[in-house]
């Protein structure tokens, strides 16, 4: 399905327009005066219009121009200080700004130590393998800073890759090399979507993408008689092409359902027996839980309607659908971005491991399929360039969000995957690349949590919130102002990124900025091996280079690459991946767990003993069930118009918003009982805080759920408050800083509960995109 690029041009042989890429597609761009124009690849069949978030952007107020120190900072030095994010800024020249932070990490490093600088700094940053913001700080950290303290998993997957090597091995096998788009459109008979497969997310890829292939496949599909089943509270969550059938769940309750699904197979005997005999260990302790032998309580459809909202009738209808086809179980990512989060995909696992369909072409379960561009594809049989991030001299880390624990609490103990370990104590954070004001939950927390260091330090290209929070803001350059070299393992394309602009302002690349303060360090040659950017990407390039080479495949020099439109790498087959050759031949490649097999029960989780992670899936209890204070569930997803925060200030994330503020979907009926109408300004709160957002109504979203998706910068009404309203829409106010259980410590910003009013003040001004005094 993927078919050839070779032949297509990027675009960039009309005058001025210069290839590049980004994590929204491959495109080209031509800057005359003023004017930024992007053009998408003209091969990719579905191209994204985050895209168009480029041309508003590059020039745009809220860029930042030049290096800035907060002022209590400048006078006081380093220390705790609460007026961090309410403090005014002083703007300074490159060069002090870096001596300052050199002797701030010199002060740090041979004080306290490597262990006291938290350089985790997750995030997206922009696509380009050499400036990746990530690789970047991290290399720099460790060559000279002697490493940092790190963290581990992610926002996105934070339990599921906990979670799934303990039950079926590889956590990137099993999103990346497993049940593909060409399977589906081919094979599939019917497709039950936990969480759907929105293409709004399907359409975004870390690093690079050149074809977004989603929709045909969808679309080829349905048309072959596939059945697209859809279990989420949004209509949306699948695109019309799929023409599926909608079953509108209460949120955080697929656990149930699944269930009930799985206990109709059984006491219809209609589960894969034979399947669960062979290839998988501990479905008799199961099976009992589920019969309600150990608990007294049968997981069956009527035990589970009022648990879903979905009536026993239609979930009995489900299973019988589902038994003796070539069927697909697919769970999002958001499912398990909640509390509990565990469980939905463990217990998705085991009904496709009931269905018996697992590593049959376009069967089985395809955990997190849909969810981002480069799951469901090929891989890629040439490595891609990689910039090596040298050696961490500190082992400490934490699980990604435990982050503003970690600063309140230093000392204090907590568990992660079977350990208990220690917060360490840390004087220093180091951001390049993300946002934590986009990312992490209960932002008053955060904020708290911030008070506490010595210093912030910040790389961004932009005043997000975090820039504001920061100590020292270094300006950096955006993906359209250097050149870099796109790709992604799972795309063939490898993109030549030309710049298309000149650095806004006194912007400078990561790469540059961390190659002075290694300078004032003592390790500049060891940061830069002594190469330009233009030396960095010729060795770089080399890597795939030497991979061409190896297979006896034609192997451009770099120049050749620089001037083209593109390199095509070679792909694997599509062979189904660890899963299919399990099916084919479970003694010869046993999956990599204890057992060999997929584990429905697992001693190791098990002799963890968390209450909150038991060694099966378990039922726990509805977490978000309404209360009179708080009686809406919100969904807090990912955005449509934008990247995250990315770009917020771009003319297509702009246009979505209404009086500027970010759009919150609630249904009709439940804005009614409230005298909302639509466009009407409400209030969101909770005991964390309270943002504003323009309400829309719509019958497409479950009663007593509402969406508001993430990304609209915070934007406090006064900073100086404890608990300000944001006055723009940033969910994050609202939703609890927690993991989602002892085992994974996950994220949990998908889901919380919720006040909702029309606000009937006076409507108070967006700030968020003007840079602060
Ligand atoms: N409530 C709630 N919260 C969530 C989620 C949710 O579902 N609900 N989802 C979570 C998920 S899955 C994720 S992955 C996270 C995403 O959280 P992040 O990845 O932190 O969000 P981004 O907005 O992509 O942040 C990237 C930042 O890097 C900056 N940047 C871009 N290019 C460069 C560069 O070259 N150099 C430097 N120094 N900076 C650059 C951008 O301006 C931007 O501010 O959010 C999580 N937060
Ligand atoms: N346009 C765009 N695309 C993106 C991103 C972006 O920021 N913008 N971010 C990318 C990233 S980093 C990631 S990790 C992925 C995230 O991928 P996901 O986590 O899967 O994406 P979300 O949009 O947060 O959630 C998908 C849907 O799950 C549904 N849902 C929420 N709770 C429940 C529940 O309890 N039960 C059921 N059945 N459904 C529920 C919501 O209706 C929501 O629309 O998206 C990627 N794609
Ligand atoms: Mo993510």
């Amino acid at each position: 399905m993927v078919e050839s690029l070779v032949d297509q041009d990027l675009g960039s042989s009309e005058a001025g327009f210069h290839p590049h890429t980004s994590h929204w597609g491959v495109f080209s761009a031509r800057m005359t005066g003023d004017r930024l124009e992007v053009r998408p690849h003209p091969g990719d069949p579905d191209p994204n219009e985050i895209l168009q978030n480029f041309p508003a952007a590059l020039r745009h107020r809220a860029r930042i121009a030049q290096p800035m120190v907060r002022k209590g900072w400048l006078e006081n030095g380093p220390g705790p200080d609460s007026r961090r994010g309410r403090d005014e800024f002083v703007p300074v020249s490159w060069e002090t700004a870096l001596d300052l932070l050199g002797k701030e990490l010199l002060r740090i490093r041979d004080g306290a130590g490597p262990g006291a600088i938290f350089g985790g700094s997750y995030g997206w940053s922009s696509a380009g393998r050499f400036h990746h913001a990530q690789s970047q700080i991290h290399r720099f950290l460790n060559v000279a800073c002697g490493g940092y303290v790190r963290s581990v998993t992610s926002y996105s997957s934070g339990s599921s890759q906990v979670l799934i090597p303990h039950i079926i091995g590889d956590h990137e096998g099993l999103t990346k090399r497993n049940v593909s788009w060409e399977q589906i459109a081919e094979h599939t008979e019917i497709v039950v979507a936990f969480g759907g497969m929105a293409l709004k997310n399907a359409m975004v890829a870390g690093g690079s993408v050149s074809q977004h292939v989603e929709r045909p496949a969808m679309q080829r599909a349905a048309a072959r008689g596939c059945n697209f089943v859809l279990v989420s509270p949004l209509r949306s969550d699948l695109p019309e092409e799929a023409m599926a059938e909608w079953v509108s769940c209460t949120p955080g309750s697929d656990t149930a359902l699944m269930m009930a699904i799985v206990h109709t197979l059984v006491v219809e005997g209609k589960h894969d027996r034979a399947f669960l005999e062979r290839y998988t260990s501990g479905w008799p302790v199961f099976e009992r839980y589920l019969l309600g032998e150990t608990d007294g309580q049968p997981k069956d459809a009527a035990w589970a309607a009022p648990l879903t909202g979905v009536s026993a009738g239609d979930i009995v209808a489900l299973a019988a659908k589902l038994a003796g086809k070539r069927s697909l179980i697919v769970v999002s990512h958001s499912l398990q971005r909640a509390e509990h989060g565990e469980q939905p995909v463990w217990m998705g696992m085991v009904l496709a491991a009931a269905l018996g369909q697992i590593g049959l072409p376009g069967g089985g379960y395809a955990y997190a399929l849909g969810a981002i561009a480069y799951y469901g594809r090929r891989y890629n049989a040439v490595p891609i360039p990689t910039l090596s991030q040298g050696r961490n001299g500190i082992s400490d880390f934490i699980p990604v969000a435990r982050i503003a624990d970690m600063l309140l609490n230093p000392g204090d103990s907590y568990r992660f995957n079977g350990e208990t370990r220690q917060y360490p104590e840390i004087k220093l954070v180091y951001w390049a690349g993300g946002n934590p004001f986009h990312h992490h939950q209960d932002l008053n927390r955060l904020r708290k949590a911030f008070a506490r260091l010595d210093t912030l330090v910040v790389h961004e290209l932009a005043w997000t919130a975090t820039a504001r929070h920061a100590d020292i803001v270094l300006p950096c350059t955006m993906t359209l102002e250097r050149e870099d070299i796109g790709a992604n393992s799972n795309d063939p394309l490898l993109v030549p990124m030309h710049p298309v602009a000149r650095p806004y302002g006194q912007a400078r690349d990561d790469y540059a900025i961390f190659a002075d303060l290694a300078e004032r360090l003592g390790a500049r040659e060891a940061f830069t091996e002594g190469r330009t950017v233009r030396q960095w990407l010729e060795h770089l390039y080399g890597q795939t280079q030497a991979g061409l080479a190896e297979k006896g495949l034609p192997a451009p020099d770099f120049n050749e690459f620089w001037e083209g439109n593109g390199l095509l790498m070679p792909q694997k087959p599509d062979d189904g991946g660890y899963l299919r050759a399990f099916r084919n031949d479970p003694d010869a490649n046993p999956l990599p767990t204890p057992s060999g097999k997929l584990q429905i029960y697992s001693e190791t989780i098990a002799s963890f003993g968390e209450a909150d992670c038991p060694g099966h899936p378990t039922w726990l209890g509805p977490v978000y069930a309404p209360t009179e204070a708080t009686p809406f569930v919100l969904i807090s997803n990912q955005p449509k118009t934008r990247l995250h925060s990315q770009l917020d200030f771009g003319g297509h994330s702009i246009a979505s918003k209404h009086r500027g503020r970010e759009v919150a979907t609630m249904h009709p009926e439940d804005a009614e009982m409230r005298g909302i109408s639509q466009g009407d300004i409400i209030r969101l709160s909770n005991e964390r805080g309270a943002c504003l957002a323009s309400a829309a109504l719509s019958d497409s979203i479950r009663r007593g759920v509402v969406q508001l998706a993430t990304g609209a910068w915070y934007d406090p009404q006064d900073p100086k408050e404890e608990m300000p309203l944001c006055v723009h829409g940033n969910p994050n106010v609202l939703t609890r800083d927690i993991g989602t259980s002892a085992l994974a410590q996950g994220c949990t910003g998908q889901l919380t509960n919720i006040q909702v009013e029309r606000f009937e003040g006076n409507l108070p001004e967006i700030r968020a995109f003007d840079p602060p005094v």
